[in-house]
């Protein structure tokens, strides 16, 4: 009955997603959270603690939060973990020197608990900046491969300009159909 009652649910297109997005600070997250949300570019300051968003994309509901990243801060992202069916980790494809960082954040991440179904979608943001590493060195240096547990997909985008964006977000909603 419960099966039943969620497969009607979703048919009004009213079941939500949880999606939490990470990333160092820097990476874009914010500013790609609210390109999702209005299709614009905002001035953005540093995220202390979250910002939470409901995004609606071909009518489905997608609940986004968007988590600070600076160093301090990062030991909260597990706060938020419970029923998350998507983690986005935003990546600055020009900070060659945080990418370590980013890799001991992310598999920090995948080992816990509440993650283990969650599919994880990375974003190698900033693909404006010129000499800015491309989706497949990022991907060879987190060792993508590597992940077992967890589907992962990597995706090139711009912030900025939007580009590349919802072919991601395509990528999350094809997963949901695979369910
Ligand atoms: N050139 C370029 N700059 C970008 C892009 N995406 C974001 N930025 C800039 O990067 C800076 C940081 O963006 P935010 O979205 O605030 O970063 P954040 O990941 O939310 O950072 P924290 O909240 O500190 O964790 C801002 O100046 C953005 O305008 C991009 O694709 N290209
Ligand atoms: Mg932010």
């Amino acid at each position: 009955m419960g099966l039943l009652f969620s497969k009607i649910w979703s048919l009004f297109g009213t079941e939500e997603h949880k999606i939490v997005i990470v990333g160092l600070d820097n990476a874009g997250k914010t500013t790609i959270l609210y390109q999702f949300l209005m299709n614009e570019v905002v001035h953005t300051s540093p995220t202390i603690g979250s910002n939470v968003e409901e995004v609606i994309w071909k009518n489905i509901h997608f609940i986004m939060w968007d988590l600070g990243g600076q160093q301090s801060l990062r030991a909260a992202w597990s706060t938020y973990y419970t029923n998350t069916e998507f983690i986005i980790m935003v990546v600055d494809s020009t900070d060659r020197e945080r990418l370590s960082v980013t890799r001991e954040e992310l598999y920090r991440m995948l080992n816990h608990d509440e993650l283990s179904k969650a599919a994880v979608l990375i974003y190698a943001n900033k693909q404006d900046v010129k000499g800015s590493m491309t989706a497949a060195e990022i991907s060879k240096q987190l060792d993508l491969t590597s992940i077992k547990k967890q589907q992962w997909h990597i995706q090139s985008c711009c912030a900025l300009t939007g580009e590349g964006l919802y072919q991601g977000l395509e990528w999350i909603c094809s997963h949901l159909k695979r369910k």
